[in-house]
């Protein structure tokens, strides 16, 4: 099977954890979207989805999916989202899309994190993807000197020769040269220095299912 085949594979086996009457919270990314176009054919058993970004709320809106905001509805009962790493534990490394920051507010609002990857996102320890970390860009070389003394690379992620800007009008850096032993740690390390919107760690917001494509089809991790 192909990654791309894998990752339909997940997608449609997450649809047998969003909750029929309830509102879904939908993550980002090339296995999201796989969900979505899934989701659709059950859009008449849900009232809609909140979402993680402005590309996925315009997929969802495409195929006749309501959005709401956030801040209109209560506890949601799952949030399905992919993850560029994820270990023994359900912790994930996110932000490859460049949509952690809303990912894990929409992930904070659910009782339950399926993760849907497929298998080459499964690491023994976190930290060869490199780390996505969205920054206020008034802070970035601040924050690149802080990852270097951590003996971490920090890069500003350019899009067309630019500094990307995210949904939220921040920039992101990309942390190689890191191994994240001890991601909980980390995480809120990172996440009080100054400057730092988000880090792309999810062990706080970690994982508590993953439905992880393999070539012998979907094996459901529980954490
Ligand atoms: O940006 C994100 O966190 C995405 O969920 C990413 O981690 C996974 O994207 P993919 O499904 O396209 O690999």
């Amino acid at each position: 099977l192909t990654q791309d085949e894998l990752k339909t594979l997940v997608g449609q086996a997450a649809l047998a954890y969003v909750v029929p009457g309830e509102i879904v919270g939908v993550g980002t990314g090339s296995t999201v979207n796989k969900f979505i176009e899934a989701l659709a054919s059950m859009k008449d058993r849900i009232p809609g989805a909140v979402s993680s970004s402005v590309a996925s709320t315009e997929r969802l809106r495409a195929l006749g999916i309501p959005v709401f905001d956030a801040n209109e509805v209560g506890e949601l009962a799952v949030y399905i989202d992919g993850a560029d790493e994820i270990d023994g534990r359900g912790f994930m490394v996110k932000g490859g899309g460049a949509a952690l920051t809303r990912e894990k507010i929409v992930a904070a609002e659910a009782r339950r994190f399926v993760c849907i990857a497929d298998e080459s996102k499964l690491v023994a320890t976190l930290g060869a993807f490199p780390l996505p970390v969205e920054v206020i860009p008034m802070a970035t070389q601040r924050v690149v000197r802080q990852f270097a003394a951590l003996g971490g690379v920090a890069r500003v992620r350019l899009k067309d020769g630019v500094p990307l800007v995210t949904d939220n009008g921040q920039h992101i850096v990309d942390v190689t040269g890191l191994s994240l032993t001890d991601p909980l740690a980390f995480e809120s390390e990172v996440n009080q220095w100054p400057g730092v919107v988000t880090v792309g760690v999810f062990a706080h917001q970690k994982a508590q299912v993953c439905l992880l494509g393999t070539s012998g089809g979907v094996k459901t991790l529980k954490f």
